[in-house]
């Protein structure tokens, strides 16, 4: 696949890359708006795994035979363009772990949890998913450290006010999502960092929902630590990446202990490898990294800027048909926002609605999407949720909000 110098983005030739979506379900083409739950894979992603397992399997980082070898080249080389993705200054600051969920909680224990107080406080939003709420309640249960948790808009944007009143000299972490999962919610992250590093507060971003969406650099952000799962953005499910300044990856103890990580063992004492292979216990996900890999030089081929500027079309267009059916309430209308659009509509349980739009062909998310405390914030129990990606189109959209259509007419609403 070669895009150099196109300068049109053509998203039917996009779609051409991604075998999957051109089938049908239930008699109509496959529109599908989960992205937000786990993206589809390109060509190049599928390809790659497959000459991985049919090539080049072996263990990595152990063998001198040839294949061990061409595994370490491809599980490293992924390490190096996921250090290009995210521009991090030095490839040891790239971990790989199972995903965005295990990059957090490898921070709550291996950071957190040695380092917190009874007194300190950690800063979370109420937009969190679970994923960034439940590791830090935890570290609070073990440390005695207090959980403080940024208010909202009704229209889902972050109180910043709020945000600024609660920092003080007890803040130690601050843990926020740079894209919301259920508003699709863009938050500011280069200030809350910013103003987290004033008082002396690490800071950890959730990028799960941004990396497939918007660039995520972070040197310019200045983030301390920033977690992605590869299956978001086009990649195998099973593989993510902690991305962590090296002075504090270096500061922190392994919180699982095993093969790779070590230098040398004996029963009297064990010291550990450098990094990242410290916070890499085990066999990892070889075929994964290298997929992953493949996924991001995929969307960097694409270009970010392009993909957004695309994306941007698409939700408008969603805003506009969705928001017009009566009955319809669209939650989370924060300016700027991302490639989401969570709605409720009248009368109906957002489950029903997802089954009825599955009879159609579109495949959306319902339910509370990892974000209890968000729901009760909105005083709902569930949403629906399209929630957009680079192939999408605004045909694909319109099929969306005429199968919202049928919903109504299916329960005479
Ligand atoms: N953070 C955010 C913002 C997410 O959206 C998700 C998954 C996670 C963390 C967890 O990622 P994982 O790959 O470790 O599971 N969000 C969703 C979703 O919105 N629907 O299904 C999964």
């Amino acid at each position: 696949m070669s895009r150099a110098g196109r300068n049109i983005y053509d998203v039917h030739e996009v779609r051409k890359d991604f075998p999957i979506l051109h089938q049908e379900v239930n008699g109509h083409p496959l529109v599908y708006l989960d992205n937000g739950a786990t993206s589809q894979k390109p060509r190049s992603v599928i390809d790659a795994v497959r000459h991985y397992y049919e090539r080049d399997n072996a263990n990595v980082h152990r063998g001198v035979h040839a294949l061990s070898e061409r595994a370490t080249d491809g599980y490293e080389g992924a390490r190096d363009t996921a250090q290009r993705f995210l521009n991090a200054a030095d490839r040891s600051e790239i971990v790989f772990v199972r995903g965005t969920t295990e990059g957090i909680n490898l921070v709550a224990q291996s950071y957190a949890r040695p380092n917190l107080r009874e007194g300190d406080e950690i800063i979370i939003s109420t937009m969190e998913h679970h994923s960034n709420i439940v590791p830090w309640q935890m570290v609070c249960a073990q440390t005695g450290a207090e959980l403080k948790v940024i208010p909202i808009s009704d229209e889902g944007a972050l109180d910043m006010d709020a945000y600024h009143e609660m920092l003080g000299p007890k803040t130690r972490i601050v843990a926020v999502m740079h894209v919301s999962n259920a508003l699709g919610t863009v938050n500011p992250v280069k200030t809350i960092i910013d103003s987290a590093h004033a008082v002396g507060a690490v800071t950890l971003i959730d990028g799960a929902q941004a990396t497939p969406h918007l660039a995520a650099d972070v040197q310019a952000l200045d983030a301390d630590f920033y977690a992605f799962s590869g299956h978001k953005v086009f990649g195998p499910t099973g593989i993510g990446v902690l991305y962590g300044k090296r002075a504090l990856l270096d500061s922190m103890e392994p919180y699982q202990g095993g093969g790779e990580m070590i230098r040398t063992v004996s029963f009297e004492g064990t010291t550990y490898n450098d990094l990242p292979h410290k916070f890499e216990a085990g066999t990892p996900n070889i075929a994964g990294a290298i997929g992953l890999g493949k996924a991001l030089d995929y969307v960097t081929e694409l270009g970010i800027d392009a993909i957004s500027a695309h994306e941007h079309d698409v939700l408008e267009a969603a805003t506009a048909s969705i928001g017009d059916i009566p009955g319809v309430r669209i939650i989370g209308t924060a300016e700027g926002k991302s490639s989401i659009v969570s709605f409720v509509m009248e009368g109906v349980h957002p489950h029903d609605i997802g089954t009825v739009v599955d009879a159609e062909g579109v495949a959306i998310r319902t339910g509370h999407h990892c974000a209890m405390p968000l729901m009760k914030r909105y005083g709902v129990a569930a949403t629906a949720r399209a929630s957009f990606a680079l192939y999408n189109t605004r045909d694909e959209v319109e099929a969306l909000a005429a199968a919202i259509w049928k919903v109504k007419e299916v329960f005479g609403r």
